[in-house]
């Protein structure tokens, strides 16, 4: 498959890149290595999402790249959809009028576009970006470099998470070897690039954790009104979820995002002993074994009720 799309890239003039609503540092950074790829190429190529993510993802190498926009009805050769591909993972439409090529590594994507790449082993898609660079023969230059470090890195929690193989870290060390970046700086972007209102909002979010059935779920909430008394707009929250499923004993972290009247996005991160997609699906949500989520419509305190209560049912 993967020689298949490296030979209809090759052969195409006119080249749109997409990826997913609520981008992260992989569908991102994966998107503009590509983009730089094919650029590379001598290729014409337009990187359009419809959501901007928040600092610090806006600081990836070469983000103002991304132009935030349908991509219908203009005409492109191909359509890459990194990490998503239907209209209400990417938020545009009509894509089944392009020729498409989706790339994942998600278990719950049903491969609809006309040439399917999914590998629910890679850790982040960003290792199928490296190796389709490897096939068309690129020089890993300091940014795509840069960029796919930051999606393996964000993806597998700096290399920390159960989805960390051998291949993530070879992949790792083979673009640090080639592209002149230094690691530390994507670990300062990601991870030590926190402004004071940050660090007061994960005061805030973690004044709300709760311990259910026996210490083994943590649940943290993310009300909307901490944002307005903090000045924030939007806020990437992974590492304040970090803190709640590093307890001992813990094996299921809840994260309950307000985003609406009684409508919430809930984050579900397990350990070895439960499937978050079991819970993530039961509520028509999708993910990985160790991370997932859903959207609950309802009053919070019933609804962590009644998803402990399938945890308890499905936990080792
Ligand atoms: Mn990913």
């Amino acid at each position: 498959m993967k020689k298949k799309i490296a030979d209809l890239i090759k052969k195409s003039k006119k080249i749109a890149i997409t990826s997913h609503i609520r981008p992260d540092a992989d569908c991102l950074g994966s998107g503009l290595a590509l983009y730089l790829m094919l650029t590379q190429l001598g290729k014409e190529v337009y990187f359009c999402n419809t959501e901007r993510p928040p600092f610090p993802l806006t600081q990836l190498p070469c983000f103002d790249v991304i132009e935030f926009r349908q991509i219908y009805p203009e005409s492109f050769d191909i359509l890459v959809l990194i990490e998503g591909e239907t209209e209400a993972r990417t938020g545009q439409k009509h894509i089944d009028k392009y020729f498409t090529i989706n790339i994942d590594h998600h278990t719950t994507n049903s491969e609809h576009a006309n040439l399917n790449w999914v590998v629910p082993e890679a850790s982040a898609v960003g290792e199928l970006i490296y190796e389709l660079g490897i096939e068309l023969n690129i020089e890993f230059t300091r940014d795509i470099g840069y960029n796919l470090y930051a999606a393996i890195c964000s993806d597998t929690g700096s290399f920390k998470y159960s989805n960390t193989t051998s291949k993530s870290l070879h992949i790792a060390s083979e673009l640090v070897r080639k592209s002149n970046f230094e690691p530390c700086d994507v670990s300062n972007l990601l991870f030590n690039s926190n402004y004071y209102e940050k660090v007061q909002m994960a005061q805030k979010v973690l004044s709300t954790l709760e311990l259910r059935l026996d210490k083994r779920i943590s649940i943290i909430v993310f009300k909307r009104n901490f944002l307005s008394t903090l000045d924030l707009k939007d806020i990437e929250t992974e590492d304040i979820v970090s803190i709640a499923r590093s307890i001992i004993g813990v094996e299921v972290t809840l994260f309950f995002k307000e985003i609406g009247d009684d409508y919430y996005r809930v984050s579900i991160r397990s350990r070895k002993n439960f499937n978050s997609q079991v819970l993530a699906k039961i509520f028509d949500g999708g993910g990985h074994e160790c991370a997932a989520g859903f959207f609950y419509n309802g009053d919070i305190e019933k609804a962590k009720q009644e998803v402990v209560d399938i945890i308890k049912k499905h936990l080792k």
